[in-house]
């Protein structure tokens, strides 16, 4: 089974990254045929500063080997280094109607949040949906977020395989019920570009700040709580133990939980779960000639995938004369 999924370089990747897609995609490595890439030509729609856009795409490579993702069992890549992606957009962008496209949210989100309502940001749909079909992926293990561009991806597979014949894998969606939207500090999903997130190779001052920065209510620590509405005990589940979580979950309904010292708690957690990432990325970092290596490999082998198909597109809407 081919399984593919991407991330963005547009800031430091987050908790919310990992346990909605990074986690899975790691925990597949044995068992799949992995595609992992690092989106930069999405990232684009956001990031308009050339030394952050490639200082972060060497950053998200460095952080997916450093949390244990071996190159040598998966194809890593830079999107931007297999071109056929773009060509592949314009080709599914002829077919993409207004309305599907229009009615994506992510982008009414973003342009919400001060994103520049580019034709890039509005087409990003397409370009997803281009990346997953090049290479034929089976599943696509997402954060919900995603769920609806991987929506549009299946509709133009299959107006494209109804229009000029079997062509694509119409993807399936693979989405954690457990992780499948990780809140930010206030709330809202933890998003890079809502200033929200809690970094995964954060550490010391600027981590406990962010953990001590999570939004919680005013009622007084004897007081019962509702778990279901509070985004701290969101978070705390994603780290501790389920034996934990229950002690936890007896002091929010019966009283007796302290947001200072969950938060406390929640903070060593994180530290521990990521220490050795932590080692691991500075070592990584420390060789970016090596990065680069690893990545120009990967992207050779995922071009070698790519062309397959397009040559196959091309000949099926008569690009090939
Ligand atoms: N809060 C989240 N909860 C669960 N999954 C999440 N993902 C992102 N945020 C959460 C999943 O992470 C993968 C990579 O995401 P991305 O960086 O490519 O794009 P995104 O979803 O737009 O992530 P951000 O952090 O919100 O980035 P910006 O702010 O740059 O747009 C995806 O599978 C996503 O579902």
């Amino acid at each position: 089974m081919k399984v593919l999924s991407g991330i963005q370089p547009s800031g430091k990747l987050h908790i919310g990254n990992y346990f909605g897609m990074m986690q899975e995609m790691i925990s597949r490595m044995e068992s799949s045929e992995l595609y992992v890439f690092i989106v930069d030509l999405h990232a684009l729609t956001s990031v308009h500063d050339r030394d952050r856009l490639a200082t972060g795409t060497l950053e998200a490579a460095a952080d997916f080997l450093a949390l244990g993702l071996d190159p040598d069992k998966c194809i890593f890549w830079v999107q931007s280094d297999v071109p056929e992606v773009c060509e592949l957009t314009w080709v599914l962008s002829t077919l993409a109607p207004m309305g599907l496209i229009e009615r994506c949210h992510s982008y009414k989100d973003k342009v919400a949040k001060g994103i520049m309502p580019s034709h890039g940001l509005f087409s990003y749909p397409v370009l997803m949906a281009a990346d997953i079909l090049l290479y034929q992926a089976d599943r696509v293990p997402v954060g919900k977020d995603q769920k609806q561009h991987l929506e549009v991806a299946r509709d133009l597979a299959q107006k494209f395989n109804n229009e000029f014949g079997e062509t694509f894998t119409v993807p399936e969606p693979a989405i954690s019920e457990t992780t499948a939207i990780v809140p930010g500090l206030d709330g809202q999903k933890m998003s890079k570009s809502y200033g929200n997130t809690i970094p995964i190779f954060m550490e010391g001052k600027e981590l406990k700040k962010r953990v001590m920065a999570i939004e919680t209510d005013a009622t007084p620590v004897e007081d019962p709580k509702d778990p279901a509405n509070c985004n701290l005990f969101k978070l705390m589940k994603l780290f501790a133990t389920p034996a934990r979580m229950e002690e936890i979950h007896g002091l929010y309904v019966n009283g007796g939980a302290a947001y200072g010292y969950l938060k406390l708690e929640l903070l060593e957690l994180i530290n521990d779960k990521f220490a050795d990432a932590r080692k691991k990325k500075a070592e990584f970092l420390a060789d970016p000639a090596e990065l680069r290596a690893i990545l120009a490999k990967g992207g050779q082998k995922a071009r070698e995938k790519a062309v397959v198909t397009l040559d196959l597109v091309r000949d099926r809407v008569g690009l090939k004369y």
